[in-house]
């Protein structure tokens, strides 16, 4: 078996901050990495970010700063998050990264002169969002986000994908390992034989990236440009001999780490990329489930994000990494929730694991003067016998990537103890037993006791290595990263081994620990973009505003009526009192001037206005920003006839959290006058010319 072990996660996109979806695979793979080198195996765990391309132009933009400038800061607010959480990552490659470019460059040139990739012309939808190209008409909502997608006519590059069809075929036949699990190799091999089009692999309408070597009008694609970090950062394009032999050493990867959303460019792009370089592909593909809260996928472009520096600040690094891997089955889709985190946190960590470290280092403490005693061969009960076979679920459900399961045979292992313990009662002393007996009972409890939590701790180290640093000290065995945790058998803590320092590990999370986490990230919601300095320690992007839905108080998205919320008892601020009791005025309340400016609003430009099937009062509108086009669904059908608002220039309130309507995504909302009691809507507008995406303020 190889002893070196190369692994990876995506590169996250710095358009937006780090959340804990982007957490969570980072931490698998911190996870994997930790038990790697705990078995002796070298590592290499390389993480980083993914800088280029048009959505991070436009974010970039959208700040008012260069995209240099943009990225740097992003780029350092997730290295500051990863090492907060303590994730040990040998590397992290940004793509703007000269080493990066080198090697982009080499393997797009090395392409070019084995004739894989030529130049041709696309017309077609790009979805800036997903940064893909994607085959629906004009129009179409993109098939993966259903945001909707841009028409672009280039001159382009093309990569020759359907050369690969029979290859890729074969090979993933060859090598079932190569995409896990089974559900997505399907979906991919279905994918494959349905047929492979060439694709494009440059862009000219946009500037931020790396460009064509020789043909600088074009930049280079962000996904085959992405893609090629997981080998520019083990030397390929380097002519320095140490890169080349770390490149030789290191590659063929032995596991990507990916969500699932993007299989098919780690499964169908990258082996195709390499093979026509005559590299070898990875050796295999993970793609794991998505993280959901409040029953969607946590993502930026939802606005539903929950940041880890939240978690972090209430509950610790260790907290979030057992929760995501205990509760999240690896693979499957999992729910967020503090409820569920609080939860988790107090009974398996606080009142579980926590717990028992504390009531048996204390007891030894108290009866053993604080060192190890020797079991004197009295009944152990089961545990001593069954220690050997828990250690191997574990191992086995680790290896198979269960972390789920592999945490729950461990957490079987410690309510086993805990119940050992508290049926044993070695605090009791029977008046029917000697000193010397009672001595002996309580040494062979207690030593029973300490060396399970040893071989627990040791097992769980890679989940939650604070927590197990901290036991592993207390229990007199110095430092975790240096000790040997590869064959762990029963009888490995010596008896007279003297206790560190004991101390809590973990303390019961507080009463309102839920309520605070939710404050932090409201409080964290409603900072305005205008107020973001763009600091390493402030977040880029709002995720919600404070403002309460218009569609709720203006009557436009509610006059649609489909999917929009229950109208809540909103303030009387604006918007058409429908069941007033009193007939009285409502006295609107008085806002601050940092209220108002939480309200984005900008003037756009309609460029696209169709009606929406079977739903009278609706228009699906797409409107030009200036720095980004955007899909709205406005109530104003019965208004306007849809061709006359071609061109016009209306104010849109454009940080508005996304909402679906029948079954279409409105990003935004227009802004309008409601007249008289039916609330016919009247568009603000301007008299004079007026810059597309200026700011109302
Ligand atoms: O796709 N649940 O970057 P990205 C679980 N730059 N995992 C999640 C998640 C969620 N809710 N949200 C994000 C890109 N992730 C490209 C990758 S690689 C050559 C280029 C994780 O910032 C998950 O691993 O959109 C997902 O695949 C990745 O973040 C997407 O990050």
């Amino acid at each position: 078996m190889s002893n070196k072990f190369y692994l990876t996660t995506p590169i996250y996109y710095v358009n937006a901050r780090p959340h804990i979806g982007t957490t969570y695979t980072t931490v698998v793979a911190d996870v994997i990495a930790r038990r790697k080198r705990a078995q002796g195996v070298d590592t290499f765990f390389l993480t980083g970010t993914d800088e280029h391309g048009q959505k991070i132009q436009r974010s970039a933009e959208k700040a008012n700063c260069s995209p240099q400038e943009f990225t740097d800061q992003v780029a350092a607010q997730f290295r500051a998050l990863w090492d907060r959480m303590g994730l040990t990552y040998d590397d992290f490659i940004r793509t703007t990264e000269p080493r990066h470019k080198r090697g982009v460059e080499k393997l797009f040139t090395l392409l070019r002169e084995r004739g894989y990739i030529y130049k041709g012309s696309y017309t077609g939808q790009y979805c800036v969002s997903d940064e893909a190209f994607v085959d629906v008409p004009p129009g179409a909502p993109c098939p993966d986000c259903g945001r909707i997608t841009e028409t672009v006519n280039e001159e382009n590059y093309f990569f020759k994908l359907s050369a690969f069809e029979r290859t890729l075929l074969e090979y993933y036949e060859a090598h079932p390992e190569f995409i896990r699990p089974e559900t997505r190799r399907n979906e991919v091999i279905s994918f494959v034989k349905a047929g492979l089009k060439d694709q494009s692999v440059s862009r000219t309408s946009f500037k931020w990236g790396i460009p064509v070597p020789g043909d600088e009008k074009h930049v280079i694609y962000v996904w085959m440009d992405a893609l090629i970090n997981y080998i520019s950062a083990i030397g390929y394009g380097s002519d320095d001999p140490a890169d080349k032999a770390k490149f030789e050493k290191y590659w063929p990867a032995d596991l990507h780490i990916v969500g699932k959303e993007i299989t098919r460019f780690h499964c169908v792009y990258w082996p195709a990329f390499l093979m026509a370089a005559g590299l070898p592909p990875p050796k295999s593909i993970v793609a794991h489930g998505w993280l959901l809260f409040e029953e969607s996928k946590m993502s930026k472009s939802r606005g539903n994000i929950v940041r880890a520096e939240t978690i972090l600040d209430v509950l610790g690094a260790d907290a979030l990494r057992y929760f995501l891997l205990r509760e999240v089955v690896f693979g499957q889709d999992g729910s967020f929730s503090f409820d569920a985190l609080v939860q988790r946190y107090n009974s398996d960590l606080a009142n579980g694991y926590g717990n028992l470290v504390s009531r048996t280092l204390t007891m030894i403490g108290k009866y053993f003067d604080g060192v190890v005693p020797e079991a004197t061969g009295l009944q152990a009960d089961s545990i001593a016998t069954e220690a050997p076979n828990a250690i191997a679920a574990f191992n086995r459900s680790i290896d198979a990537l269960d972390f789920s399961r592999a945490l729950e045979s461990a957490w079987t292992m410690v309510a086993a103890v805990d119940g050992y313990l508290t049926a044993s009662a070695p605090w009791k002393q029977p008046d029917s037993i000697t000193d010397e007996q009672q001595r002996a009972f309580r040494a062979t409890v207690l030593y029973t006791a300490a060396e399970a939590i040893r071989i627990i701790t040791a097992l769980v180290y890679p989940v939650i290595p604070d927590a197990a640093s901290k036991v592993w000290t207390q229990l007199g065995l110095g430092d975790i990263q240096k000790a040997d945790l590869k064959n762990l058998t029963w009888g490995g803590l010596k008896p007279g081994t003297q206790l560190g320092e004991i101390g809590p590990v973990f303390p019961r999370a507080e009463k309102d620990a839920i309520t605070r986490m939710q404050e932090i990230e409201q409080a964290n919601a409603t900072v305005t973009e205008s107020k973001i300095p763009l600091s390493a320690s402030a977040p880029i992007e709002t995720t919600q505003t404070a403002v309460p839905a218009p569609a709720e108080t203006d009557g436009l998205a509610a006059a649609a009526g489909e999917e929009s919320a229950p109208p809540s008892i909103a303030p009387a601020a604006s918007g058409p009192a429908t069941a007033a009791p009193m007939a009285t005025t409502p006295v609107p309340e008085k806002i601050t001037i940092d209220d108002f400016l939480k309200v984005e609003l900008r003037v756009a430009q309609i460029k696209v206005a169709e009606r929406v099937p079977k739903a009278d009062k609706l228009l699906r509108l797409e409107v030009d920003l200036g720095y980004e086009t955007r899909q709205i669904l406005a109530g104003i059908a019965e208004a306007y006839a849809p061709e006359t608002l071609i061109g016009r220039k209306v104010v849109i309130v454009a940080n508005l959290a996304p909402r679906k309507l029948r079954g279409l995504e409105s990003n935004g909302m227009i802004v309008a006058a409601s007249l008289g009691e039916a609330g016919k809507p009247v568009l603000a507008g301007f008299l004079e010319e007026i810059e597309i995406g200026a700011r109302l303020k």
